[in-house]
């Protein structure tokens, strides 16, 4: 994976200034890059009313960089997937919550809220439930919520109770559920969650429910019907499982329009995926779209919160299942801030600040001229707030220049090009120190004074 290009120290511009005699002075502008923040997106999410969190499964918890990253900078947590009925419920009647403990422990210790996921799933589903009696399975369904629910009462504060349970066209999946208890199981499990838990907020998540369409039409009709039969429904959780340059543009729209039925709204499960490698433009582009995402449910006062689907493109679900594709998070594997952090730091309302000009700066100064030749001197400082490891000067030849001898640094020329990088002693520069590199030229024309450019290594 290459090094988010974000954050490379590179030279953007150089101008030269003549001045007093022949001086000339070169000045590297460094690349925009975001400094450190002061903030969390987690703070600046609670900043205006909404939570910023991501999801999180139990081999993780041993990683420190990561539990480091996990316990700062979000204020929520979805159990990503030792809640479900394979971890819970093994064997019929047989509860175990150990794992998913520790995730709830985790948060809890971290000031940090947690989203259940999920109740009713027909993925992730223990053998025995598809063998159960469909006379048997309402009763089970019920069992089941019951004692989940029943066990994190008071400890959640969203809970996932129904998931993916629409085809794309908006008819109902054929689960098992579906098939054994028929239409009306999803609206039971809601009355489930609620006796269970009655303060948790119980939500029906599906993807490619994220703008209009078919199938988030059929959630619309569903949830607008359970309103009006009294069904205890409070949110509508959209994963936001997104393509690279393809967010719908009817996002906040379609949270505009469940809002207005009366529920809430959450991204519960954001991920951007795009073709790996990574490269600039890509996660230019992918920046943009986790912006446009940010950006659609601040735009909503009832959507709620945001979570990304884990945060560090090491741990997401995407790779396995997706060959080809990944970088979809807004960290990378090493725990770096993507380009799509910053841009969710800043539609959050975060400032996000640049680094002062790093690297270098470069002036040449002919010291000395005579018929057909000269010698130079070029001084390199640095001018950035941390030392140098190396630094790379570089102009154009002009009219006749050429390098003769150089003293102090490693020259290579390309054509018109003259590049001096450091000497091995030279390279490590304090910050505000200088050095000096010189060279006898020789010139057929005005041997003009060249623009020169500066970047550290
Ligand atoms: O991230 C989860 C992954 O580890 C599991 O292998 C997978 C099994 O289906 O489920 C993933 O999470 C899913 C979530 O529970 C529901 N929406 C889609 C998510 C990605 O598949």
């Amino acid at each position: 994976m290459p090094a988010p290009a974000g954050r490379a120290r590179h030279v953007l511009a150089a101008t030269a200034v003549a001045v007093a005699g022949a001086l000339a002075v070169g000045t590297a502008v460094a690349a925009p890059s975001p400094a450190e923040a002061g903030s969390t997106l987690g703070r600046l999410a609670a900043a205006k009313g909404r939570y910023f969190g991501s999801a999180t499964d139990n081999p993780t918890l041993d990683n420190a960089p990561y539990t480091a990253v996990l316990g700062s900078e979000f204020n929520q947590i979805t159990v990503g997937n030792t809640q479900k009925w394979q971890y819970t419920e093994p064997s019929r009647g047989q509860f175990d919550f150990t794992q998913a403990d520790r995730i709830v422990a985790f948060a809890q210790a971290h000031d940090q809220v947690v989203r259940g996921h999920t109740l009713v799933w027909h993925n992730q589903l223990p053998d025995w439930v598809n063998d159960v009696p469909a006379g048997e399975l309402l009763g089970v369904v019920r069992n089941h919520i019951s004692a989940v629910a029943g066990h994190y009462r008071g400890q959640v504060v969203h809970w996932d109770v129904v998931n993916e349970a629409f085809e794309e066209d908006g008819t109902r999946r054929q689960t098992v559920f579906q098939q054994k208890i028929g239409d009306g199981y999803i609206a039971e499990a809601f009355k489930a969650a609620r006796a269970a838990d009655p303060h948790a907020k119980l939500y029906y998540n599906d993807y490619n429910i994220d703008g209009i369409g078919a199938k988030s039409d059929a959630v619309y009709e569903m949830v607008k019907s359970f309103k009006r039969q009294g069904i205890p429904i409070d949110g509508v959780g959209l994963q936001a499982h997104l393509i690279l340059g393809q967010v719908p543009s009817t996002v906040e729209q379609n949270i505009r329009r469940f809002a207005e039925l009366g529920v809430d709204v959450a991204i519960t499960e954001l991920d951007i995926r795009m073709r790996t490698p990574r490269d600039a433009a890509k996660d230019a582009q992918q920046a943009q779209d986790y912006r446009a995402v940010v950006n659609a449910c601040l735009a909503v006062t009832r959507c709620v919160g945001i979570t990304v689907w884990d945060f560090s493109d090491g741990y997401s679900w995407i790779p396995s299942v997706f060959p080809g594709e990944g970088a979809a998070l807004i960290y990378d594997e090493n725990f770096a801030k993507k380009p799509a952090y910053w841009a969710v730091y800043e539609a959050l309302g975060g400032t996000v600040t640049t680094d002062p000009p790093a690297g270098c700066a470069a002036t040449y100064r002919v010291t000395a001229q005579w018929h057909g030749g000269f010698q130079a001197e070029v001084t390199v400082r640095n001018t950035g707030t941390t030392a140098t490891t190396g630094w790379t000067v570089r102009w154009t030849l002009a009219q006749g220049q050429a390098v003769r001898s150089l003293w102090n640094g490693v020259l290579a020329t390309n054509g018109q090009e003259a590049t001096v990088r450091n000497a091995p002693y030279n390279g490590r520069l304090a910050v505000g120190a200088a050095t000096t590199f010189g060279f006898i030229g020789s010139s057929t024309g005005t041997n003009p004074v060249p623009a020169v450019t500066c970047a550290t290594a």
